[in-house]
């Protein structure tokens, strides 16, 4: 089976539950007071896509201002975004706004290369969870192709289907930067094949 690592960052402000989302995922368990987390790790999930053997690596980043600066740099080099925010606070939707820019501008390759990103609302049991209104989430995402998730981390809802799907994302995203890597070396290839002169003194150059 063919095996690929994806790496894959959650952001958003602290206490939306990145970390609780995270162990119910890795671990199936959920802990009513976890560690702030401090700066940034990642816990790995292997996930089987179609005829692939996935390695998914899952950045927990610190939402606290203070070590914002530190999470930037984990930033580059991911295959997927996941924007977390809590369902019953409408202003770590907002937040996300700024999280938002800074990872296109910090974590992206280039213009034509964002690697995809996901909106996540956490604490979907909660009552006061209607808090952020859809018309808020559809102003957020702005017609972008953002996929969106209400989830919880305690209850267990929609939190393997999320990262299944968001997996699948990554790994797509992956193979296209890839393709694209290729693509300057097969056009040399393919120049030296119609360049005769090159050709004769590449192997001038080797005898
Ligand atoms: N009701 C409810 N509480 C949650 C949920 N997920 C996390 N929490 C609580 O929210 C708090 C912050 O969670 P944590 O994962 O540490 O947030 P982080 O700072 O974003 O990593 C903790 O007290 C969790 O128990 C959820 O789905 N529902
Ligand atoms: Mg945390």
């Amino acid at each position: 089976m063919e095996e690929h690592e994806v790496k894959v960052i959650l952001l958003g402000s602290s206490s939306v539950g990145k970390t609780c989302v995270i162990n119910r995922y890795t671990k199936d368990e959920f802990t009513q007071s976890t560690m702030a987390t401090v700066s940034a790790g990642f816990q790995l999930k292997e996930v089987r896509i179609g005829q692939y053997s996935v390695k998914m690596q899952l950045w927990d980043t610190a939402g606290q201002e203070r070590f914002a600066s530190l999470s930037k740099m984990f930033y580059r080099g991911c295959h997927a975004c996941i924007f977390v925010f809590d369902l019953s606070e409408p202003r770590t939707l907002q937040a996300l706004y700024k999280w938002r820019t800074e990872f296109i501008d910090i974590g992206t390759y280039d213009k034509d290369l964002i690697p995809p990103m996901f909106l996540v609302g956490n604490k979907k049991d909660l009552k006061k969870s209607t808090k952020v209104t859809p018309t808020d989430v559809e102003n957020w995402i702005n017609n972008e192709e953002i996929g969106y998730f209400m989830v919880s981390a305690y209850k267990c809802i929609g939190i393997n289907e999320m990262f299944e799907a968001i997996c699948e994302k990554a790994l797509h995203f992956k193979m296209k930067l890839a393709n694209k890597k290729e693509i300057p070396t097969l056009l040399a290839e393919k120049e030296d094949d119609d360049n005769p002169t090159k050709e004769n003194k590449d192997s001038s150059c080797c005898s």
